[in-house]
């Protein structure tokens, strides 16, 4: 399919993990702003690029503006190739084991790529000598069992699951390339955000698509873990804006990005089965196989340090977020009984 974009800007920037949910709406944004967008995917025996689709370009297009490329977070070569071939003027690392059960389960793997996979990203930057500016997806799960709420830029990590300890490894290490040799590296400690294209895995989207799937006759029983945990949950639309943001300030710095709202996984249970004018307790069974060995109780962040630098501030409300996901479910549903395929919004 042919695609137009706004002028160029002449900026390339390289994004790690573009076929996830936060890699799909950055790649988006930046392709809006005029940017040059190579996204780096893994190879896989079947497609990984639902998310991308709608904005994928045959490469072999007259002015292709993304471009897909092969390489993985555990493979220091194939990331240092891109940043030599590519030379970008932004990375943003997105790229990781991202899901905090499946991190107990293959503790070693995710360190690799979710912590190891920063440094390599970094020491090519630093070996190429590269004037490029390095985003890094730092995460609430570094607070872990919270010494203190809110969450700043200032509380103190004390990670709770091999994924929490990976990254806050790969937080250090990316001020340490700052503070060593002078990279403009930035942490976003983004909390959690969510939208359509959350995987289906991760407990708002296991909601919502199972209310979608219950309504249309597709599924009898929802099955949970732990129901009082608490979030801060936000639209990951607007989350990317922040990475972004944070790339194009005069200093590197470390923001948390947050809503400042918490809520439990009972209340967007309740939020979420209401708006389909279901009572949840019909059909909501616990199985404690996905109880965590350790749980992080309460997250909840104070994002002023965003607003007052970056100008950056949440829009959407838990509510609307939560409608605005079970709506989707709905529609991907009725669309795939009808036998149509749609990319989420
Ligand atoms: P996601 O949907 O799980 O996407 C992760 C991306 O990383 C996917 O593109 C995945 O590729 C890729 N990936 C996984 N293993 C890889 C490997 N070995 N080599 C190269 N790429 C690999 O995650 P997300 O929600 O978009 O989050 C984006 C980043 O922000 C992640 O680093 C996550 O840890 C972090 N973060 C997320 C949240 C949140 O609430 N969403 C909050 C804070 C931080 P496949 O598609 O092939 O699997
Ligand atoms: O769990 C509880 C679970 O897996 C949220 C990742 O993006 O955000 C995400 O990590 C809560 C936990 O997200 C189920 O025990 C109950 O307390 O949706 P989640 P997460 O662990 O907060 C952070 C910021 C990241 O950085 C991560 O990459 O929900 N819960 N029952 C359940 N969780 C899941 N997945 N499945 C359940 O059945």
């Amino acid at each position: 399919m042919k695609t137009s974009y706004p002028p160029k800007n002449d900026k390339r920037a390289l994004v790690t993990g573009i076929s996830g949910q936060d890699g799909s709406y950055l790649a988006e944004l930046l392709l809006a702003k005029g940017y040059e967008v190579y996204g780096m995917v893994r190879r896989s025996s079947s497609f990984n690029t639902s998310r991308i689709d709608h904005i994928y370009q045959d490469p072999h297009e007259a002015d292709v503006r993304l471009r897909l490329v092969y390489g993985d977070q555990a493979d220091g070569s194939s990331l240092d190739q891109l940043v030599k071939t590519i030379r970008p003027d932004e990375i943003y690392n997105l790229g990781a084991q991202s899901h905090v059960r499946v991190s107990f389960d293959i503790p070693e793997y995710t360190s690799e790529v979710t912590g190891l996979g920063c440094l390599r990203l970094l020491e090519a930057i630093r070996e190429r000598e590269l004037n490029c500016r390095f985003y890094q997806a730092s995460s609430s799960e570094m607070y872990g069992k919270c010494v203190e709420t809110p969450q700043t830029e200032r509380t103190p990590f004390y990670p709770r699951s091999p994924y929490g300890c990976a990254k806050v490894y790969a937080y250090w290490i990316t001020v340490n390339y700052r503070e060593s040799y002078g990279l403009f590296a930035c942490n976003g400690i983004l909390f959690n955000h969510e939208s359509p294209r959350r995987g289906e895995t991760f407990v708002t989207r296991k909601i919502t698509r199972a209310i979608a799937h219950i309504v249309n006759g597709l599924q009898d029983k929802l099955y949970l873990g732990n129901l009082e945990a608490k979030r801060d949950w936000g639209y990951a639309r607007e989350y990317v804006e922040a990475m972004w943001l944070m790339l194009q300030q005069a200093k590197p710095d470390d923001y948390v990005v947050a809503t400042g709202e918490t809520h439990s996984v009972r209340e967007f249970l309740e939020a979420a089965f209401a708006h389909a004018g279901l009572d949840w307790r019909k059909y909501v069974e616990i199985d404690p196989n996905y109880y965590r060995p350790t749980e992080v109780d309460l997250l909840v962040g104070d994002a002023s340090k965003a607003k007052k630098q970056l100008g950056w501030e949440p829009k959407t409300k838990f509510n609307d977020l939560v409608k605005l996901m079970v709506d989707a479910d709905m529609q991907m549903v009725k669309d795939h009984l009808a036998g149509k395929g749609r990319v989420a919004s």
